[in-house]
């Protein structure tokens, strides 16, 4: 992390009000550097978002912060036409630079974008209610229908292979075979259970490649802790998190929802017996889903809603492990087996559901129209 004399260096580049105050860093994001930034401005002080895009993750950040700027522009844009006055607490607005771009380069080649902070809204780490998860689910429903009619053509693929979970096995077997830190042993059992499910990983990339399911714009990282959900009213209010914009399914947004806004427990929970896919927060994720996306989405997404839980989940619970076996060199850890204990909850939430899939599905059935 960059000593804050720095980040007061990098919020000078941006055409922010008043006067620096401080910076501390901010959120619990397990990808970029993230800073909320104190100026006054007079009497009062304001926050701003100072975020540095992490360039082992997002290797073409030039590209990325054109999708960037394209999504905030266009939510914008429909958001000031439906006569909405508050548009920049509904969707993400960037702050340009003095020289007027949407990003600043650091003296050492970083790339830096800063937007304006949401205020009175929170991106919860753990789901607490069914009223969260219905209004998360609505939430990103609904963006996916403001994606629907993007202009300019299809968005950069920021990580090629994002949720080609196949893809995703196939770098799991290399980490494995190279176990270049001697870590394989201590991971024996989620070893063992990643290998028995190789059979599962191509539900939905073999739907998209058959045509089954239609490829759409979307967010691809929907954890419950990328939208803001109002303090005060809960309403999902603002999407975050766009670095992952771009062609995708809807099924792989639906399923991180159920991956982190069905069980009590939090993502790196090492108490397993509180890892739980419950029923009546699947419930609420598919009404409040629906109710966002009812129009658009197909039958064949809609059979898959159920299964895409069960994929994303361990698709995740496999990348934490490849990370784990690959010695932590893409998401954040703040302990030593951090990864693996993440992969633990995965992989025991895709326990959880695998044995409630019946009930799942007939939940979605019987929504159906
Ligand atoms: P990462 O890719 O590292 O997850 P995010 O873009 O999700 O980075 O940002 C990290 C955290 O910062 C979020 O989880 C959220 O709490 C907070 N955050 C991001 N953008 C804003 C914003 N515009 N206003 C308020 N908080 C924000
Ligand atoms: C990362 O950026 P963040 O923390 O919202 C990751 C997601 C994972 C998630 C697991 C670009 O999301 O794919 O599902 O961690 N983002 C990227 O918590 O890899
Ligand atoms: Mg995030």
């Amino acid at each position: 992390m960059r000593a804050v004399a720095d980040i007061a260096t990098v919020a000078s580049a941006f055409r922010l009000p008043g006067e620096f105050v401080s910076a501390a860093p901010y959120g619990s994001g397990h990808i970029n550097d993230t800073f909320a930034v104190h100026q006054r401005c007079g009497r009062e002080t304001r926050r701003f978002l100072l975020q540095r895009i992490n360039e082992r993750v997002f290797r073409d950040p030039v590209a990325l912060m054109g999708n960037v700027s394209r999504v905030c522009a266009h939510a914008q844009e429909r958001l000031r036409a439906s006569g909405r006055d508050d548009a920049p607490r509904r969707a993400l607005t960037l702050v340009p630079t003095k020289l007027g771009a949407d990003w600043h380069r650091d003296e050492h080649g970083g790339h830096w974008r800063c937007y304006l902070f949401i205020e009175g809204a929170t991106g919860h780490d753990v789901v607490r209610d069914a009223g969260q998860a219905r209004e998360a689910a609505r939430a990103f429903g609904a963006f996916q229908a403001l994606l629907a009619d993007l202009p300019g053509g299809r968005l950069h693929e920021t990580i090629p292979g994002f949720h080609d979970t196949p893809s995703r096995f196939a770098a799991f077997r290399r980490a494995l075979e190279a176990d270049v830190h001697g870590r394989a042993a201590a991971a024996t059992p989620e070893i063992a259970f990643a290998l028995a499910r190789e059979g599962d990983v191509s539900v939905v990339v073999d739907a998209l490649a058959a045509g089954v399911i239609p490829e759409r714009v979307t967010h691809n990282d929907t954890k419950l802790n990328n939208v803001l959900l109002d303090d005060v009213t809960g309403e999902g209010i603002c999407v975050i998190d766009l670095d992952t914009v771009m062609p995708g399914s809807a099924l792989y947004d639906f399923g991180d929802l159920v991956r982190t806004s069905t069980s009590p427990a939090a993502e790196d929970e090492t108490d397993l017996a509180k890892v739980e896919m419950r029923l009546p927060m699947f419930e609420a994720l598919v009404d409040g889903y629906l109710s966002a996306a009812d129009g658009f989405l197909t039958a064949a997404e809609r059979r898959l809603l159920p299964a895409a839980g069960k994929l994303i989940t361990f698709e995740i619970g496999l990348r934490f492990l490849t990370d784990w076996l690959e010695g932590d060199v893409y998401f954040k850890v703040r302990r030593p087996e951090h990864n693996l204990e993440r992969c633990r909850t995965q992989f025991a939430l895709v326990r959880s559901i695998e044995s409630q899939l019946p009930a799942m599905e007939a939940c979605v059935a019987s929504r159906s129209r």
